[in-house]
């Protein structure tokens, strides 16, 4: 009965979404309003079209309901009118909201939460067993503690979840079903991490060099530029799930490339725990390549956010050297981008480069932070033995030696 508990289906035909946010007490319209864009960029990425949005003043969500009443109704209305099919929510919502709201919108149409939408598409995306496995573990894992409340609005529920039938018995041989699930999960996440490391172990002399960063800002684009590797590139959040290593040499300097999965705001927690294996890479990474989108109009929270997410998988900065890559600078205006390097230079947190991967803008300038940058990690390795690929390095990479022209060099 539970066989396919993970298929939130919203790819029959293309369905019609309804999009609702809050703008609390801290926020501003317009932040509201993008958050509810990266909300319709997310429904799109999982197949979906978003019809309409709603934004409601709240100082806080609602216990019961997320929204008031009156908006409910409001958006009952809309959906009838733009036949709707399902009514996505930017936050996550709690067994008893879900129950509340699914009553309140007259139970025919569906009701997703954020969550619940990002784990619809990293199952979609999942290509490897180890992501399937990630993405099956944080889907029962969210799921577990939601039966209840899903379960009325499930039953119902034609090309959804595959649940069916009703009553607390069946739900709490689902449970068990579930619980089941998650430990034997488990245990194969174990067993595939283990794998994973000793491989890790095995290429532990070269210096790792991993591209982190929010979801959608060209960390594949990059791999593929540095290394041809045909890593899918796509304008979709979430493109990449499986972290692709490569084996890369510049001028001769050779290190361990990785590419990873993308990070976003509220990413769920249980997502997060899973994937801990994937970014493992990152987390074994001697240099991190933060990979930014310089065009983006939430181009700081979404660095501080990647900064958090790091922290909480205890990928910190610390010991690692952190290169910051603003990227997609040929979206931006001149001023905009000369007033970007200004204040970045200005506060001058790390070394950072201004590119267009899509362009080719600058990547000469990148290549060589990047290989100064390598260079030092392995002389620090080398004990007083320069390594041979650094001999033969140009003489404006082979030390403190700037490029007093300014000229570039292929
Ligand atoms: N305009 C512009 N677009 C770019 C640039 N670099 C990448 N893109 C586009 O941005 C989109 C996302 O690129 P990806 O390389 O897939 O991004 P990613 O960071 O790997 O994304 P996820 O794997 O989803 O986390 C693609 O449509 C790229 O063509 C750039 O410098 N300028
Ligand atoms: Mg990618």
């Amino acid at each position: 009965m539970i066989e396919s508990v993970q298929r939130i289906s919203l790819k029959n035909r293309r369905e019609r979404a309804i999009l609702v946010g809050l703008c609390t007490r801290d926020m501003r319209f317009e932040q509201a309003r993008e958050y509810l864009d990266e909300l319709a960029f997310l429904t799109e990425s999982a197949g979906a079209r978003a019809v309409r949005s709603f934004i409601q003043n709240l100082d806080k969500p609602i216990n019961a309901t997320y929204v008031g009443t009156g908006k409910l109704e409001e958006i009952r209305l809309a959906a009838e009118e733009a036949e709707a099919d399902v009514v996505i929510f930017d936050d996550d919502l709690s067994p008893s909201q879900l129950r509340n709201i699914d009553k309140a919108l007259g139970g025919e149409i569906k009701v997703l939460d954020r969550s619940t939408l990002i784990l619809h598409i990293f199952s979609e995306r999942a290509q490897t067993a180890q992501a399937r496995v990630q993405v099956d573990l944080a889907q029962y894992q969210y799921l577990l503690p939601r039966l209840a409340g899903m379960w009325t609005h499930l039953s119902r529920q034609k090309g959804g979840i595959g649940l069916k039938g009703a009553g607390e018995k069946e739900i709490e041989t689902d449970r068990r079903i579930i619980r089941d699930r998650i430990a034997h999960l488990q245990k194969q996440l174990e067993k595939i991490d283990k794998q994973d490391a000793t491989r890790r172990r095995n290429r532990s002399d070269h210096v790792r060099v991993a591209l982190v960063g929010y979801t959608n800002v060209g960390k594949s684009t990059l791999m593929n530029i540095f290394t041809k590797a045909g890593v899918l590139a796509e304008d979709k959040l979430f493109a990449t799930l499986d972290t692709t290593v490569r084996k890369v040499a510049l001028y001769g300097v050779p290190f361990l490339l990785s590419d990873t999965v993308g990070f976003i705001r509220k990413l769920p927690h249980h997502l997060i725990e899973s994937f801990k294996s994937t970014l493992a890479e990152a987390h074994e990474s001697d240099i991190l390549l933060h990979v930014v989108d310089a065009s983006h109009p939430q181009m700081e929270e979404h660095m501080t956010n990647v900064q958090e997410t790091l922290r909480s998988l205890g990928i910190e900065e610390g010991d690692r050297t952190l290169l910051t890559v603003f990227n997609k600078v040929d979206l931006l205006e001149p001023e905009a981008r000369a007033h970007l390097e200004a204040t970045w230079f200005g506060r001058a947190h790390s070394p950072a480069v201004f590119i267009s991967a899509a362009e080719k803008w600058n990547l000469e300038a990148l290549r060589q932070t990047l290989v100064e940058l390598l260079a030092e990690k392995y002389r620090a390795r080398s004990h007083g033995e320069e390594p041979v690929f650094l001999q033969t390095l140009p003489y404006y990479l082979m030390g403190d030696t700037p490029d007093e022209n300014g000229q570039t060099y292929e």
